[in-house]
């Protein structure tokens, strides 16, 4: 029998957990101007303490699956030795999840690492793919019970925020770094796969890809084109291409070009993992340093500044179905909504766009929206809320949006 839809909520330790105090960005928010109204993450959603209630928030939602991230700095939050009552949380949380029907995916490396790592280099320690590696193979044998697995979320704003724009730990702005950062990340995801495989060979996996729907500002000038085709090429697709032909290729403008081989990858991804959040015209801008400029289309506006664009939706899904012909799974969509007016017809949009794409063939296996909860939006603070339930952060109660009741007619099929 084939395996039920995935209607699921996705969430990351560092922005909702609280206290993880032992990694990159915690020591991040302590600079003064790095987060947006100064904010840190603290406590966040104290979700490390309300595991069991937030399990009841996704019963109550119908959903049968969660997309969260195992915290690396906290079961290792000193080199090399593990902190089993930091894993015995998670083996209960997914078996808290299981009890209840829902399905448990987990992340390995979202967005943060522990400080002993960030210390001697990060993502460019050349050790980097073999300590992940140790960590995901740890994570199969604790997490026996999971099967889904996401190596590595979003390794293309890693790139883009970590290490051009510096808006992100480690905050530097070098092509020669980000291209390095690039492809130690598909080294890591590469080693991981291994990893996880190794311990479970039933286990699927794949990387989550940030796809943005880029068109051309003026789709007829010749140079918009091309500098859309290069962004399209280094952003969206050019992990997920190392990854189908073992061989890591990376050459746009302004970027040291790379090509390398890198057998490891083939075949280390079961599923394409797409997140998708909004489109962006793209033009040619000879004045600025990156001769390119993003700007965000003119339709209606979540919290982010993001167009909300579902067409774009359908277009990046049919995009990533054509060019891998693998299974897709959503592993985030949302909006950031504070009004609570927008998040309801953007869900309804872009499922009815996730459904058009499904019906033009492509084979989608899941859906998670991000957020379950208002978390902490990483540089942006708490000021941008992505949850179906609304987080009052002086009393961590949960309240549920206005988009709930959708998401549960989704999830049970009444919809
Ligand atoms: O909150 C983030 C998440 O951590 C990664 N994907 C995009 C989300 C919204 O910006």
């Amino acid at each position: 029998m084939a395996d039920p839809f995935l209607w699921g909520t996705a969430t990351a330790a560092h922005q909702v957990e609280g206290g993880n105090i032992h990694n990159d960005w915690w020591r991040f928010e302590q600079e003064p101007g790095r987060i947006a109204g100064g904010d840190r993450s603290g406590a966040a959603a104290d979700h490390w303490n309300r595991v069991a209630h937030d399990v009841g928030l996704m019963t109550a939602l119908g959903a049968n699956a969660y997309r969260f991230s195992v915290e690396w700095s906290r079961v290792e939050p000193t080199e090399g030795r593990w902190d089993d009552a930091a894993w015995d949380h998670y083996v209960d949380e997914v078996a808290q999840l299981r009890a209840a029907g829902v399905v448990p995916m987990a992340t390995l490396l979202h967005f943060t690492l522990p400080a002993w790592l960030a210390d001697r280099g990060g993502l460019l320690a050349t050790d980097f793919p073999d300590v992940f590696a140790r960590f995901a193979a740890e994570a199969a044998t604790r997490l026996s019970d999971v099967r889904w697995w996401v190596t590595i979320n979003e390794p293309n704003v890693v790139m883009v925020l970590g290490y051009v724009e510096g808006v992100f730990p480690p905050a530097v702005r070098d092509p020669r770094l980000a291209v390095r950062a690039a492809v130690a990340q598909l080294r890591g995801h590469g080693a991981a796969s291994v990893a996880v495989r190794r311990v479970l060979p039933d286990a699927r996996i794949g990387l989550a890809h940030h796809l943005a729907d880029l068109q051309p500002k003026n789709p007829a000038n010749p140079v918009d084109r091309l500098v859309t085709g290069q962004s399209a090429q280094l952003f969206n697709w050019a992990f997920q291409d190392a990854v189908t032909h073992g061989r890591i290729r990376l050459r746009t403008a302004g970027f040291p070009s790379v090509d390398v081989e890198a057998p490891e990858l083939l075949g280390s991804t079961d599923f394409f993992g797409l997140n998708y959040y909004n489109r962006y015209l793209i033009s040619f801008a000879p004045r600025t340093p990156a001769k390119v400029a993003w700007e965000y289309g003119d339709g209606p506006k979540t919290d982010m500044g993001y167009e909300v664009y579902p067409a774009g939706f359908e277009r990046v899904l049919r995009a990533a179905w054509e060019r891998y012909r693998l299974p897709v799974v959503v592993t985030e969509n949302g909006v950031a909504d504070d009004s609570e007016w927008v998040r309801p017809a953007a869900l309804k949009w872009h499922v009815e766009a996730m459904r058009a794409a499904m019906a033009a063939g492509v084979p989608v296996l899941g859906y998670f929206y991000w957020s379950l909860l208002d978390n902490f939006e990483w540089a942006e603070g708490y000021a941008k809320r992505f949850g179906l339930y609304r987080v009052d952060y002086a009393t961590q109660e949960r309240h549920p949006t206005a988009a709930c009741e959708l998401f549960r007619a989704y999830a049970t099929g009444q919809a």
